[in-house]
């Protein structure tokens, strides 16, 4: 297990909106380059190199051809080109940041993990922080959109181009995938859940139980199972009065201290291997103010203290 992450950092962009149907979550990227988080990192002592945007052709020269699996070919090509940026930093003993752009960025940033992972005998695990479980597949889908597919992808469940993505499949054991923060789970997607051995904590639970509990508690189980863990982070899991710029709002999320709790958390038990920020959009944001407090949450998952 590493127990520090590294020292050296590579920022990733992945200005993807076509696995969210919706312009604007393109922008991400920027908007969180915009709000200093290269700076915001480098005070806290890293070394940060930014490795500029993978290249995604824009929606506007494209045409669905699936409608429930929109975009698929473009999406797997980049995710493809994301996976083995990933894979090259953690190989290189970076710490990869990945900036999205929309969720369906997880199934390359995971392939890449995995296939690191692999290579060097490590189990993969995954926190996966979010209001949706981003377990549907094609044919549970009631959109089409692939930003509600990586979890079930990375698991091997879903369209085969999809699972296997960069060559193998799964990606992850469900065994090792924590969910925390969900609160908008689609009909069948909840029948995928339930048989498979996911382990979730809805907004009831984190009512209940609270955040301290629930984060500490997946850490711990965690850092017994597996020697890598990857850090998901969709921006939707805050609530939208607080961080309203995301691709899918939902009310009911994390509040401004339970966001902070949690990230702050994962950077003390100093096992975090990588990690990923999806769904910022700047488009329907005010001032930049969910970019702004997206990278402050990133500054606490690695290191950044109140004292
Ligand atoms: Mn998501």
């Amino acid at each position: 297990m590493t127990n520090t992450p590294s020292k050296y950092i590579d920022i990733i962009g992945f200005p993807m909106d076509l696995g969210a149907d919706r312009r604007g979550v393109d922008m991400g990227p920027s908007a969180l380059r915009i709000a200093n988080i290269q700076t915001k990192l480098e005070q806290l002592g890293y070394k940060v190199s930014d490795q500029g945007d993978i290249f995604i052709k824009n929606q506007e020269r494209q045409t669905v051809k699936n409608p429930k699996l929109k975009y698929l070919d473009e999406i797997v090509k980049t995710c493809e080109a994301l996976a083995k940026r990933v894979e090259k930093s953690l190989t290189a003993g970076h710490f990869p940041l990945c900036l999205g752009g929309d969720h369906s960025m997880a199934i390359g940033t995971l392939s890449g993990v995995a296939a690191y992972c692999r290579k060097n005998n490590l189990e993969p695990g995954l926190i996966w922080i979010d209001a949706h479980a981003d377990m549907n597949t094609h044919e549970t889908t009631p959109s089409g959109n692939i930003h509600g597919m990586p979890v079930a992808a990375s698991i091997g469940i879903g369209d085969k181009v999809l699972t296997n993505l960069y060559g193998f499949s799964p990606k992850i054991k469900p065994e090792n995938v924590f969910l925390i923060g969900l609160r908008s789970v689609d009909c069948l997607e909840k029948e995928l859940i339930k048989k498979s051995s996911l382990k979730v904590y809805t907004m009831t639970e984190v009512d209940r139980k609270g955040v301290n509990f629930i984060i500490n508690k997946v850490l711990k189980d965690l850092k017994q199972r597996v020697q890598h863990i990857h850090v998901s982070f969709d921006v939707d899991s805050i609530d939208p009065s607080i961080a309203p710029g995301v691709g899918t709002p939902v009310s009911g999320g994390l509040n401004y201290r339970e966001a902070h709790l949690l990230m702050e958390t994962i950077a003390e038990c100093g096992c975090m291997s990588s990690l990923e920020v999806a769904e910022v959009n700047p488009i329907i944001d005010t001032k930049n103010k969910t970019a702004e407090l997206t990278a402050e949450l990133i500054a606490s998952s690695l290191g950044l203290r109140i004292l």
